[in-house]
Order: C-alpha cells, then structure tokens, then sequence
C-alpha cells in the first residue's frame, strides 16, 4: 500500500512540518494531525504492517528510527531519544518492540 491511500498527503505534509526540527517529534501531535488517530483499529493495523519493514510483526528502535520516513521518504530519522520515547510509549509489556495491539492502543490513547 501507499500511505496516501489511508491519509491525506495535506495532513501528513503538517505532520512532518510540526516535527521538522529534531527533538520536537510528540507522538500524539503527530498521530492527531496525520489523521492516524482518527482513524479505525483495523486501518491503524494495517498502517503498522506498512511500518513493520521485515514484517516481523513487531517495530523494533531500527524501525523506529525510520518512521518518519514511512510517511515521507524525504522526512528526517528520528533521534535516538525521539526513538527512545516513542518505543516507551508504547510498548505496555517492557519486551523492547512493539506488537500491532500496542500500536493501535497507543494511537488510540
Ligand atoms: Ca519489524
Ligand atoms: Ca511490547
């Protein structure tokens, strides 16, 4: 899939603005202004498939540390406290990646 079939390139392009600078990604500015918030458990899955590169089921930081770019191939990496931060965020049980459900749970929170 393209990610511009389940967001609109407008709200991703704000997105990426908002974070532009490094240090200043906040998950849940972001997933409000890409639209991912608002969007249905299962779609939210899939975008986690989208993002899951070796498609282990799992984001690990290496992923992570790219997730930007899964929006906007031209967008920044994330820094290793932004990667640090969004994997703390998520990752309920401690196991150090994230599952699909943890995904979704935290876009959804
Ligand atoms: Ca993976
Ligand atoms: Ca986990």
């Amino acid at each position: 899939m393209s990610i511009t079939d389940v967001l609109s390139a407008d709200d991703i392009a704000a997105a990426l603005l908002e974070c532009q600078d490094p240090d200043t990604f906040e998950p849940q500015k972001f997933f409000q202004t890409s639209g991912l918030a608002k969007m249905s458990a299962s779609q939210v899955k899939d975008v986690f498939r989208f993002i899951d590169n070796d498609q282990s089921g799992y984001l690990d930081e290496e992923e992570l540390k790219f997730f930007l770019q899964k929006f906007e191939s031209g967008a920044r990496e994330l820094t290793e406290s932004e990667t640090k931060s969004l994997m703390a965020a998520a990752d309920n049980d401690g196991d150090g990646k994230i599952g699909a459900d943890e995904f979704q749970e935290m876009v959804h929170s």
